[in-house]
C-alpha cells in the first residue's frame, strides 16, 4: 500500500537539491558567490579534480576559473585537499565547507575529493548546468557537509550488444553516473546478438559477430516480422581504453563481460569450431534465450583465455564478469562428444561441467591476479574459488553467496531492471514487460535482514540493468533510465535512515532542470493518483516463466 501523499513541489523552496541525499548537512550564515575573481586552489592529487571541476563550471559562466597550486593573497577561493584526518569517512567521503569567504573540499582521497565538487554543483542554482553562459548571481548558501556511501559498488549495466551504443553515448553515461556518484560501469560485451569488442588475434569476432543481418521487430511475445535492416558496430581497443580512461578520470571502474558457457553465439557465428554443433551459425536476429553453447573443448578454453588475456590488457579493473547465466544444457546433454569429455573430466554432469568450465576461467584470471565476477546461475553446479556473484533472479542467489563468503552484487530483477516499464501508462513505449516504477526502484533494499553482520559485510552494493532489447535509440535509452537511476544512486549512497521517498521527489522536480540542461531524456515523474489509474500490467516473472 502506498501512503505517499500527492507530490506537490514546495513553493519558494530554496533548498538544494543534492541527488542522492549526503549523509548530513548544517546551513550556516550567508552564502558565498561564485564569480570571475574565485580562482580554485588544489593540491598536486586534487589537481585533475580541480580541472574536472573549472570544466563543468566553465560552459555556463561562460569564462574559466583558474585551478592554481597557492591560494592568492585576497580572493574567494574553492579549495581542493586531501586530508588524512578524513580517512574515517572512507576512500570517497568529504567533508564540504561554505562559508562567504570561500569553499573548502577536503576528503581521505581524491575519490571523496571529486564527489565533494559533484555536490557542490548541485548546490548552485540549477542554471550552473546549463550549456550556454547565463547571466546570474552564482550564490551557494553557507552550508557543512559530511558525506560518504552506503555501499562501495553502485553500478549500472549497459548493453552494446542488443543495440549498439557509440562510444559518445558512452561518455555521455560515464559523466551521469559521476554526477550521481554512482561508480562501476558494467559493459555487456558479447551476447547471442553480436560481439562488440575488437579481439586481435580473432578478427573475425568483429568482422562477422559484430553485424546481424536484421533484428525483430514488436515483442517476442507477438512478433511483427523483421526489419530487413544489418545492425551492428564495435569497439576497437583504441576505443575502449578511452572508455577506461575518461571513466578513470571521473572514479568509475568499467567493469567489462565476455559471456559464457552460452549467449555465444555471435562467437560461434564467427568461429564455427567453438560451438557443439560445428555448423555455421547466424548472428543471432532474435531475443529470448538461445541454446548455443560453447564446445568446452581444449581449444575453446584457449580462445577464451586469449580473449580474456587481451581484456586484462585493456581492463585494468579486478574484476572480470564471465557471465554464467541462462546456459541451458540440451546441446551439452544431446553431444556424444560433450558427453565423452565430461567422463575424461571426471565429472558429474552437465551442471558440474560448467563449475569445471567457470573455475577453470577463475583459475585463469586469478593468476593474473583479476577476479571473476558472474551471474546467480554459477551457484548451481557449484561457485567457483573467490567467485563474486550478481544476484539477478531476486535477492536470494546473493543471500546464499554471502552466507557461503562470496562477494555479492544485488541486481535483482524485482527492483533493478531499467527494462522494464516504469509505469502502467498504455502510453509507455514498448518494453520487455514488467513494472518497476520509482518508487519499487528507491525502495530496494541490497542489504537482506536475513545476513548476519559478517555475512553482510559481503554485499557490496547494487547495479541497476539496462538491457536493451527493446531500447533502439540513444533517448530511449535515456528515458529507461532516468529518473529511475537517480532513485538507485540513492539506494547505492544514502543512509537508509536518511531515505525519504517524498522529499526524493521534491529534489527531483529541481533535479529536471538540470538533467534539462544535460540534454538528458528523461520520464517526467507522474503522480500516485496518474499511475493507479492505469491497467495493471502483466507480471514479468510470470512471464518469463512462460517464455522458457
Ligand atoms: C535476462 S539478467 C538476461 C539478459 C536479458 C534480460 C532481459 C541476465 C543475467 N540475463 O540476457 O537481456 O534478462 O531483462
Amino acid at each position: 500500500m502506498h501512503t505517499h501523499s500527492r507530490f506537490v513541489p514546495l513553493e519558494n523552496d530554496t533548498s538544494p537539491a543534492i541527488l542522492p541525499a549526503p549523509v548530513s548537512m548544517t546551513y550556516g550564515k550567508g552564502y558565498f558567490s561564485l564569480g570571475r575573481d574565485t580562482v580554485i586552489v588544489t593540491d598536486e592529487q586534487t589537481q585533475a579534480v580541480g580541472m574536472l571541476l573549472a570544466d563543468a563550471l566553465r560552459p555556463a559562466l561562460g569564462f574559466t576559473a583558474s585551478v592554481l597550486a597557492e591560494a592568492p593573497a585576497t580572493g574567494p577561493t574553492i579549495t581542493l585537499d586531501i586530508d588524512l584526518a578524513l580517512i574515517h569517512l572512507g576512500p570517497e567521503g568529504y567533508v564540504l565547507q561554505v562559508t562567504p569567504r570561500g569553499v573548502s573540499l577536503r576528503g581521505a582521497g581524491a575519490a571523496g575529493v571529486f564527489y565533494g565538487m559533484q555536490t557542490l554543483r548541485q548546490l548552485l542554482p540549477t542554471d550552473i548546468f546549463s550549456a550556454t553562459p547565463l547571466q546570474r548571481d552564482w550564490r551557494i548558501a553557507a552550508v557543512t557537509i559530511e558525506d560518504f556511501p552506503r555501499f562501495p559498488w553502485r553500478g549500472l549495466l549497459l548493453d552494446p550488444v542488443r543495440h549498439f551504443i557509440p562510444k559518445e553515448a558512452i561518455f555521455k553515461f560515464i559523466d551521469l553516473l559521476a554526477l550521481h556518484k554512482m561508480n562501476v560501469l558494467h559493459l555487456h560485451l558479447t551476447d547471442d546478438q553480436g560481439w562488440r569488442m575488437e579481439i586481435k588475434k580473432y578478427p573475425r569476432l568483429t568482422e562477422v559477430g559484430a553485424w546481424r543481418m536484421e533484428t525483430i521487430v514488436g515483442s517476442l511475445r507477438n512478433p511483427e516480422g523483421y526489419d530487413g535492416r544489418p545492425h551492428g558496430g564495435f569497439y576497437s581497443q583504441d576505443d575502449l581504453r578511452e572508455i577506461v580512461a575518461y571513466a578513470a578520470a571521473r572514479f568509475v571502474t568499467v567493469l567489462p563481460e565476455i559471456e559464457m558457457p552460452g549467449h555465444a553465439q555471435a562467437a560461434i557465428a564467427a568461429y564455427p569450431e567453438l560451438g557443439v554443433l560445428g555448423e555455421p551459425l547466424e548472428v543471432s536476429t532474435t531475443w529470448g534465450i538461445h541454446l548455443s553453447l560453447y564446445n568446452p573443448t581444449e581449444r575453446t578454453m584457449s580462445f577464451l583465455k586469449d580473449v580474456l588475456s587481451e581484456v586484462m590488457t585493456i581492463f585494468p579493473g579486478q574484476y572480470i564478469h564471465i557471465g554464467g547465466d541462462e546456459a541451458h544444457k540440451e546441446q551439452w546433454q544431446a553431444s556424444l562428444q560433450v558427453q565423452a569429455r565430461i567422463k575424461e573430466l571426471g565429472l558429474k554432469d552437465e551442471e558440474d561441467l560448467q563449475r569445471w568450465f567457470l573455475t577453470e576461467i577463475g583459475d585463469f584470471l586469478t593468476q593474473y591476479g583479476r577476479r571473476l565476477v558472474g551471474w546467480d546461475e554459477m551457484l548451481e553446479g557449484g561457485l567457483a574459488p573467490g567467485a563474486t556473484v550478481m544476484s539477478w533472479r531476486g535477492q536470494s542467489g546473493g543471500i546464499l553467496a554471502a552466507q557461503m563468503g562470496h562477494d555479492v552484487v544485488m541486481t535483482s530483477l524485482t527492483h533493478v531492471y531499467f527494462d522494464f516499464a516504469q509505469s502502467n501508462d498504455p502510453a509507455e513505449p514498448l518494453s520487455i514487460g514488467g513494472y518497476t516504477p520509482l518508487d519499487r526502484v528507491y525502495a530496494f533494499d541490497p542489504l537482506p535482514t536475513v545476513l548476519k553482520a559478517e555475512e553482510a559485510r559481503h554485499v557490496l552494493g547494487v547495479q541497476g540493468m539496462l538491457w536493451s532489447e527493446y531500447i533502439p535509440t540513444l533517448e530511449r535509452l535515456e528515458y529507461m533510465a532516468f529518473p529511475r537511476l537517480l532513485a538507485l544512486a540513492e539506494v547505492g549512497w544514502t543512509p537508509p535512515e536518511r531515505k525519504d521517498f517524498v522529499n526524493f521527489r521534491q529534489r527531483l522536480a529541481r533535479h529536471e532542470e538540470r538533467l534539462q540542461h544535460l540534454g538528458v531524456t528523461f520520464r517526467p515523474v507522474t503522480t500516485w493518483e496518474q499511475e493507479r489509474s492505469f491497467p495493471p500490467r502483466r507480471d514479468r516473472l510470470v512471464e518469463l516463466q512462460e517464455e522458457l
